[in-house]
């Protein structure tokens, strides 16, 4: 299923050293986040009302690091920028350490997707942290998107230096917010924190207010789970090309396989289509289709054989009698995989 690609240095490399080199502010925090809590699991929460979302994205969110969202199939989604759902997502993923991915796969002219992005009632800039981009229309809709994103990013900036309450997200400047403190807590866990790190030396390093920096990035959809599709590979390299055009807003793709080819790329991928079999018969148990041209594979397939970073799972975890636990069990699964992948 994944091509037979040269092997690149980010299949071997850990998030944390990844990190090191993201070149985009967010994918930093990501590739963090993503080592502190052991986890590279995306919830893909397609539930039916705004209140289903917040109650799921309470009780899965200690288990990812990206939570997706299509604000466009809920039903009573609260559009108020300071006490909406858009805000009241914002504040759980504080809580729990996640980031917001609304999976809007704009897909208009450069003008069309940065209204889109930034207006209309939903103000998607203002509560998401990432956002996709389908470009059939050509590279005009990254540089659309990245645009207004660089707009929404000073003007939030002005906004905090002057202490205006804008309704995103948090008091503080995005340097200080990104200074760990270190503090002595020799060999013992610092509880009721989601960020913590090993101790080393006798010191531990504790990220008390590790929240997001007020940043915005993109993702790529240069190839697709369902049958069909007509992404092929010169378009999936077209994808490629217009993310290297901006480093500075692309985090990378939502692709099936790892995508990075040229020594300086470090792009993370994030892949839909995305089951296990039912636990006991994970060995020999196969995952079928939808029915509706959705293929699925596991996360040992995509992570560990592909190269892919990210697994973004809906109906896997949103069905099952105990989305709590099974997102547990999805969350194991794939950072199983990409231990497996860094130490071979
Ligand atoms: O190629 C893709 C790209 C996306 S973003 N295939 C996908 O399935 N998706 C999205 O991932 C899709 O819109 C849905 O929200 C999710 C997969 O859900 P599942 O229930 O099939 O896991």
């Amino acid at each position: 299923m994944c091509a037979d690609r040269p092997k690149h240095p980010t299949l071997k490399a850990t998030f944390a050293e990844r990190a090191k080199g993201a070149s985009h502010p967010l994918s930093n925090y990501l590739l963090r986040l993503m080592e502190l809590k052991q986890s590279n699991l995306c919830l893909s929460a397609d539930v039916t009302s705004a209140r289903e979302l917040l109650h799921l994205a309470d009780k899965v969110g200690p288990s990812i690091v990206v939570l997706k969202t299509h604000y466009d199939i809920l039903a009573g989604w609260d559009y108020h920028p300071q006490t909406g759902t858009g805000a009241k997502l914002g504040s759980l993923a504080r809580k729990h350490g996640f980031l917001i991915f609304e999976d809007r796969k704009f897909g208009d002219i450069g003008h069309t997707v940065q209204m889109q992005y930034t207006g209309g009632t939903a103000r998607i800039i203002d509560w998401a942290h990432i956002v996709n981009v389908n470009m059939v229309p050509g590279k005009a809709a990254v540089q659309g998107l990245a645009e207004a994103a660089a707009k929404w990013r000073s003007r939030v900036n002005y906004e905090v230096k002057t202490s205006v309450s804008v309704g995103t997200p948090f008091p503080m400047s995005s340097t200080r917010r990104m200074e760990p403190r270190t503090t002595r807590a020799t060999g013992i866990s610092v509880q009721g924190r989601w960020l913590r790190q090993v101790p080393t030396n006798g010191t531990t390093t504790v990220e008390k207010e590790a929240l997001p920096p007020y940043e915005r990035g993109l993702l790529i959809l240069a190839q697709m789970s369902s049958t069909g599709n007509f992404m092929n590979e010169e378009y999936t390299q077209a994808c490629v090309e217009a993310a290297r055009e901006h480093k500075d807003f692309v985090m990378g793709f939502v692709s099936q396989e790892n995508l990075n080819s040229s020594p300086t790329d470090s792009f993370l991928h994030m892949t839909p289509g995305c089951q296990l079999p039912p636990e006991g018969e994970e060995e020999n148990g196969a995952v079928m289709g939808d029915g509706l041209g959705q293929n699925y594979n596991t996360p040992a397939k995509l992570v560990g054989l592909c190269g892919t970073d990210i697994i973004i799972v809906g109906r896997g975890i949103i069905k099952a009698g105990d989305p709590q636990a099974e997102a547990k069990r999805y969350r194991d699964r794939a950072w199983t995989a990409y231990q497996k992948r860094t130490s071979q």
